[in-house]
């Protein structure tokens, strides 16, 4: 028989829950010959459209709820795991006859969806989770983005973080079919020694050290609040705490890249800012003036591509709003 995982796509936690529940299957049910494994990722027009599912059991974690038969495990912890309201039903009226409570777990409780399995295999079916600290440790820092500093961040010195940076840009779905197994079976450095990841990572780390020393030649701070410019240098993503990285006594970051498709301000508080949170401007609230959207402390606005001066304008007019608000 064979346990198809259907888990979250270039996301660190995504992986690490396709391989505990793996390890979780395998010690504890013991009923599968093989495993494979299936990416998902959020689209325009329907997630599951396509998926074929196996002809045994499936799995799916660290993402949406399907209304599938053929889906015989579930786990998730995103406040937005149900489709529709009509799923988020089915899910409860199975919690509540009993045929589904051994097999569909939903927790927006729970940091981690890595640690939402490893507590419920334990309780449920007496699984030893003690091998797996380690990875239950950096499942909840990364998807929590809980790092205890911009430059544990920025300089991706544990092997958690290097090997996060590989997963987000996985090369193909072959990537994560080989690295998935190997992430509850040896320690993350070993993992990370792995020549085919160590073949993935090199490119990653280069663009990674090129944004860094792009957004530092670009950046200017002035009140608190830091602004830069990169859309003449197209970028398909950076990471968000380069800036603060750069410039840790800022509280603001406003940044305008451009990538294929839109010209982008982002909008961003820094984490570790001395500032009171009762003292902080809301993010959102900024962007949703402009069209776009986001949280409290972090958000952005898209324009098309050829709308760059209007983003430009923009931009200079937050950053302006930003720089009187209270230091
Ligand atoms: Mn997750």
């Amino acid at each position: 028989m064979n346990v198809r995982v259907f888990y979250h796509d270039r996301c660190f936690d995504g992986a690490c829950s396709a391989s505990i529940f793996t390890r979780f299957h395998r010690e504890r049910i013991g009923t599968a010959k093989t495993f494979d494994y299936v990416g998902l990722a959020h689209q325009a027009g329907g997630v599951f459209n396509n998926v074929e599912y196996s002809e045994g059991e499936n799995a799916i974690v660290d993402f949406k709820y399907s209304n599938a038969p053929e889906v015989t495990w579930w786990f998730d912890h995103h406040q937005s795991a149900f489709l529709s309201d009509a799923d988020r039903a089915q899910y409860e009226a199975g919690q509540k006859d009993g045929t589904e409570t051994m097999r569909k777990y939903f927790d927006p409780n729970y940091t981690s969806c890595t640690g939402l399995i490893a507590h419920v295999a334990h309780r449920d079916f007496g699984f030893d989770t003690a091998p797996l600290l380690e990875l239950l440790h950096w499942a909840d820092i990364v998807d929590g983005a809980k790092y205890e500093s911009a430059q544990a961040a920025v300089e991706m010195k544990e092997p958690a973080m290097k090997l996060t940076l590989v997963i987000e840009s996985a090369p193909d779905s072959l990537f994560g079919q080989k690295l998935i197994p190997l992430l509850t079976e040896m320690p993350l450095q070993k993992v990370l020694d792995q020549d085919f990841v160590q073949e993935a990572l090199g490119p990653q780390l280069e663009k990674h050290h090129a944004s860094i020393e792009m957004i530092r030649e670009r950046s200017k701070l002035e009140r608190g609040t830091i602004t830069f410019d990169i859309t003449d240098q197209p970028t398909e993503g950076y990471s968000k705490f380069i800036p603060y990285y750069l410039m840790p006594e800022a509280n603001y970051v406003v940044g305008l890249s451009k990538s294929s498709f839109r010209v982008k301000i982002s909008v961003g508080t820094n984490p570790w800012t001395k500032l009171m949170p009762a003292d902080l401007v809301n993010i959102a609230a900024i962007c949703e003036r402009y069209g776009g959207g986001g949280h409290a402390r972090v958000g952005a606005i898209s324009f098309a591509p050829d709308k760059e001066e209007d983003a430009r304008k923009a931009a200079a007019v937050i950053a302006e709003e930003l720089k009187k608000s209270p230091l």
